[in-house]
């Protein structure tokens, strides 16, 4: 699952822009084969960014089902002789790819690349059209889930049990791009160190898989490189070690990169094909209840955050994600989660190259019925009849996806396989043991969890033992003792004592916070107002002090963000720090005080 790049021996060509753009609202599109022809449409769309909100149309807004982008594209003629491919960083949930009618991609899960090779249907120097065709549709077995009811007048609309808007369409960037037949098709690197300060030596354990037929005397080299492009290793074969005398680590706040080269040589020794991966060497370790990146204790501040902004939902922009960095950077926080789904690889590109910690989330989000009164939802009793076979293997084929697609990046320091799924009850345990089993052997070097939720206290959660880390999330204070803080902070630190007792490992806070209307100024510790935000998240940080198994504390949310309608929210989740055009709230100067300062004195 290597990232599209140019190089010596690779050529990329980039796909965004404006497409021909059509809502199929009979969702007959497919059967009718708009794939075969121009679409006939005089609406245009800008990729990447989700749909929804960008027309002036709530039947567009409302669509459930399949839409459909379609453009021109050139193959530039000096790929003759050339693999061609395309590829889709996203397409949210589920995307049809063709190529002048033939059918040559499909993807269920709105989080994750694919592509294909479609050499056999262009040529160097022609032209084809790329239609791609993307449904926004939920079911009991995607991840996440959600379900589709029908009204008496025949309209279809979409339920699910999370708590952000269902954003569709091509979220991220989408490439044309060349690859030699006999290529670098997947690279693993897997970092650790020996020796004492000052005078360590890194070890790169990689691995490297081969496509296309190389010959018995083909061969692979590895070159490893600096910051400044200086080599200061070289490696033979598919795998092995290398080790780096006086490494610089990959650290929290002090990233620094190396590349590993993977080069495929012919007989003659000729440089077949070449792939440049960058990496960090840092290891990550749960140490009884402390959480140690490269050995030394690591204490997460940050925020659970969401790809949202006005206009283009959950489009990748990278000049919103780089205002995103500079607002963490500024309020002090040193890491974040990637609630509720894989983020845009630009992110998490940004994140190793700034030193950022990441805890890298599935699209698992809302497998749980005790929320259906809160979404409106049909409850469901059992596992059995809340999740089938489907949805298990569509988990498991979005751990493997996101495992495969991150593995590389040092940033990424913990897994975490689901946000809030039931964990108490009957079929809990047969549900999450497998896959906490499947993220373990795809990735033995990063800790497992998922994030647990408030209903399931330590007292009723029956799956946690299967996990590296505890993550909670929790609003004592917001949803349970709603402004009564003194009640919240006691029932808090009573819960966190309580699971430190049961477990003994790390815990994280994964959420804490209060929906805050800004400009809403309350001297009685109102909730909504601003003051109630801020004096809410000091009586945390007060309890989170006092706790020692408590290692990290990520605020709900990082800015304000669009939900589904509900009585519960009002022109979505207020709980940011930020407001959604990221204004800091007063709670955002608070956080500043506190996390600046715990990170000026590190
Ligand atoms: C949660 C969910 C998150 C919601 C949040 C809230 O527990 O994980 O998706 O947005 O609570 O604000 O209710």
């Amino acid at each position: 699952m290597l990232k599209p790049q140019n190089g010596p021996t690779r050529e990329l060509v980039n796909l965004d822009g404006l497409y021909a753009f059509k809502v199929d609202s009979a969702n007959s599109g497919l059967a009718e084969g708009w794939q075969n022809a121009r679409l006939e449409t005089s609406l245009e769309m800008g990729v990447p960014a989700s749909y929804n909100d960008v027309f002036a149309d709530q039947e567009i807004r409302d669509h459930v089902g399949w839409v459909w982008y379609q453009r021109e594209v050139r193959v530039p003629r000096g790929w003759a002789g050339e693999r061609i491919h395309v590829r889709l960083d996203s397409a949210t949930h589920a995307g049809r790819v063709f190529v002048d009618g033939a059918l040559v991609a499909e993807h269920l899960g709105g989080y994750m690349p694919f592509g294909a090779d479609i050499t056999e249907h262009v040529t160097a120097g022609g032209t084809f059209r790329l239609t791609i065709a993307v449904s926004n549709e939920l079911t009991q077995a995607t991840i996440p889930p959600g379900s589709i009811t029908v009204g008496a007048d025949g309209r279809r609309q979409q339920k699910y049990m999370h708590d952000f808007y269902n954003y569709a369409g091509l979220h991220r960037s989408v490439w044309l791009y060349s690859t030699p037949a006999v290529r670098v098709e997947d690279i693993t690197v897997v970092t650790g160190f020996e020796g004492t300060p000052g005078e360590l030596t890194g070890t790169v354990e990689y691995r490297i898989a081969v496509a296309g037929d190389a010959g018995a005397d083909a061969a692979v080299r590895v070159r490893i490189l600096d910051a400044d492009g200086a080599e200061v290793t070289t490696a033979h074969g598919v795998e092995g070690t290398a080790a780096i005398p006086g490494v610089v680590l990959w650290q929290p706040g002090r990233a620094y990169l190396y590349a590993l080269v993977a080069e495929v040589l012919d007989a003659d020794g000729a440089v077949v094909d070449s792939y440049s991966q960058p990496f960090g060497v840092r290891t990550v370790e749960v140490r009884g209840t402390e959480f140690l990146i490269n050995g030394e204790p690591f204490y997460f501040t940050g925020f659970g955050m969401h790809e949202d902004h006005t206009t283009i939902g959950k489009g990748h922009s990278d000049a919103h994600m780089v205002n995103d960095f500079s607002l963490l950077d500024w309020i002090g926080a040193n890491s974040f989660r990637t609630a509720h789904y894989p983020y845009a690889e630009e992110v998490m590109d940004f994140a190793d190259r700034h030193g950022i910690v990441v805890i890298d989330e599935t699209a698992a989000v809302g497998l749980n019925a005790d929320f259906a009164g809160f979404f409106g939802t049909t409850p469901m009793a059992t596992y059995g009849e809340m999740v089938t076979d489907e949805t298990a293997a569509n988990h498991r084929q979005a751990i493997s996806e996101l495992i495969a697609r991150d593995k590389n990046h040092p940033s990424v320091v913990i897994w975490s396989i689901a946000n809030e799924p039931k964990s108490s009850g009957e079929g809990a345990r047969e549900y999450f043991e497998p896959l906490a089993a499947l993220a373990r052997e795809l990735d033995p070097t990063r800790p497992v969890g998922f994030v647990n939720v408030m209903f399931d206290t330590p007292d009723k959660d029956v799956i946690s033992d299967l996990f590296d880390v505890i993550m909670l999330n929790r609003y004592y204070g917001w949803y349970l003792n709603t402004g009564d803080l003194a009640s919240a902070e006691k029932a808090l630190e009573d819960e966190l004592t309580t699971w430190t007792e049961k477990l003994g490992r790390p815990m994280i806070m994964t959420e804490y916070g209060a929906d805050t209307l800004p400009g809403f100024h309350s001297l009685y510790g109102q909730p909504w107002s601003e003051e109630y935000q801020a004096d809410f998240l000091d009586m945390y940080h007060r309890v989170f002090d006092r706790v020692p198994a408590l290692v990290g504390e990520h605020v709900w949310n990082f800015a304000d963000f669009a939900t589904s309608n509900g009585i519960m929210r009002v022109d979505g989740n207020k709980k940011g720090a930020f407001t959604r055009d990221r204004r800091p709230k007063a709670a955002a100067h608070a956080l500043r005080r506190r996390w600046a300062g715990l990170r000026d004195r590190a």
